[in-house]
């Protein structure tokens, strides 16, 4: 199954189950938590949540950009990442993630190491975007 050239020259820089749950929309901060464990895909400086863990992950693989419909996309372009405060979720190993536009997002998994990782590809992806 041939893939159009601009699919191939992209760079999936990393994907995987995380837990996330948005808590502020464009400025606007939500209720109420809603945390989920959602196919997470980092690649051309996007970060997209797909809607449920499992039916997207073989495929999004190959094709993360294609295939079933994503939640929430977030453009790391004048994004911020850090590592949350106590106050903001009880769990442990919590990212917040802040687009530009308003919106955050906390992160989580229980492994340190995956979180780790996901933490230095995030923040280097915002970083590489910030450079003119
Ligand atoms: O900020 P909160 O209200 O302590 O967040 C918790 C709630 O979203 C809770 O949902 P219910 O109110 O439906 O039980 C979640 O189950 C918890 O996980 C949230 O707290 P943590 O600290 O886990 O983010």
């Amino acid at each position: 199954q041939a893939s159009p050239p601009e699919e191939k020259s992209k760079t999936l820089d990393k994907a995987g189950v995380l837990h996330r749950t948005k808590t502020a929309d464009k400025g606007k901060r939500l209720r109420k938590k809603h945390w989920s464990a959602s196919w997470t895909v980092l690649e051309g400086g996007v970060l997209t949540f797909f809607k449920d863990s499992k039916t997207s992950a073989p495929n999004s693989l190959k094709q993360p950009s294609k295939l079933s419909t994503p939640e929430y996309t977030v453009d790391l372009k004048g994004a911020s990442l850090t590592w949350a405060s106590k106050d903001k979720s009880s769990k442990k190993n919590v990212l917040e993630l802040r687009s530009r536009d308003g919106s955050e997002y906390l992160i989580q998994h229980d492994s340190e190491t995956i979180i780790s990782t996901w933490h230095k590809a995030i923040a280097q992806g915002i970083q590489e975007l910030s450079v003119d």
